[in-house]
């Protein structure tokens, strides 16, 4: 897979020569490259922002600067397989499915906005060119620029390509996974370590009973912490005994879905 980031900090990138990331690069599973926005400035000062047209605080990316870079980049035509990714608190959430729809893009271009943003002209122009666009926002909060969300994506993404993490189950019952769930804690030794000992059932050898704990420890935890989760599980999916634990911690499973409150009492 190849990925071009498009920043105007380079330097903020030197952590993708580090551990997974940087050895799919040297063993070539990943061919990433990190230009600077200012190579394709025009003025003696390589000026690559300016004021918003209709007032307001802060300064807009222009447009000019970034269409010769992604002209340059992207090429013309842009190649199928080719997908323009605008890092932005205005985007769609970046998640696991998302990562994983992106690891099968064989091109990604990764723009990079500072300050207020990037002139809304760059995406439409190049959607009208019929080259796929996804603005994508992190979280419900703001950061300086698309750099750290950047990053965010290479490593979410790369991880996915095969052959980048070792052992391809650990990508299969970790967090955001498949099923839904947040991933169930982990222990290893010492058994004991100061007060604190390990849940027993680790320790029984009883594989079909860690698993259920495990499951049961991954309901327990999203039903604490992500609600939102919760009413996205498939009952479908659910056996018995998740339902009975589901109704311990507060969820009914409705023809509706799996919704709040544990027991419809009927008058
Ligand atoms: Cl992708 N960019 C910026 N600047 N702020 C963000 C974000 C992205 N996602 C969340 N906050």
């Amino acid at each position: 897979m190849r990925i071009d980031v498009v920043t105007i900090f380079p330097e903020y990138f030197s952590p993708l020569d580090l551990s997974l990331v940087g050895k799919a690069r040297t063993t070539g599973l990943l061919d990433l490259r990190v230009h600077d926005l200012r190579d394709w400035a025009t003025d003696r000062h390589r000026t690559v922002d300016d004021s918003p047209l209709g007032g307001g605080a802060g300064m807009v990316m222009r447009p000019d600067v970034w269409g010769q870079a992604l002209d340059a980049i992207l090429g013309s035509p842009t190649a199928p397989g080719t997908e323009l990714i605008i890092p932005t608190p205005s985007g769609s959430p970046f998640t696991q499915r998302t990562a994983e729809r992106l690891a099968a893009v064989p091109h990604l271009v990764v723009a990079c906005g500072r300050y207020e943003g990037i002139d809304a002209r760059v995406a439409e122009h190049y959607r009208a060119q019929g080259v796929a666009v996804t603005e994508l926002s992190l979280g419900d909060y703001v950061l300086n620029g698309g750099e750290v969300a950047a990053l965010v994506v290479v490593e979410a993404v790369a991880r996915l390509l095969p052959g980048v993490v070792g052992n391809p189950e650990s990508l299969v019952e970790e967090s955001h996974g498949a099923a839904g769930l947040l991933e169930y804690p982990v222990y290893t030794r010492p058994p004991q370590w100061r007060e604190h000992t390990v849940p027993p059932v680790l320790l029984s050898g009883h594989h079909g009973r860690i698993a259920r704990w495990r499951r049961d420890q991954a309901f327990e935890r999203t039903a604490a912490l992500r609600p939102d989760l919760m009413r996205r599980l498939v009952p479908g999916d659910l056996d018995e005994h998740d339902r009975n634990l589901l109704a311990v911690l507060g969820w009914s499973v409705t023809d509706a879905g799996v919704v709040p409150g544990s027991e419809t009492v009927a008058d």
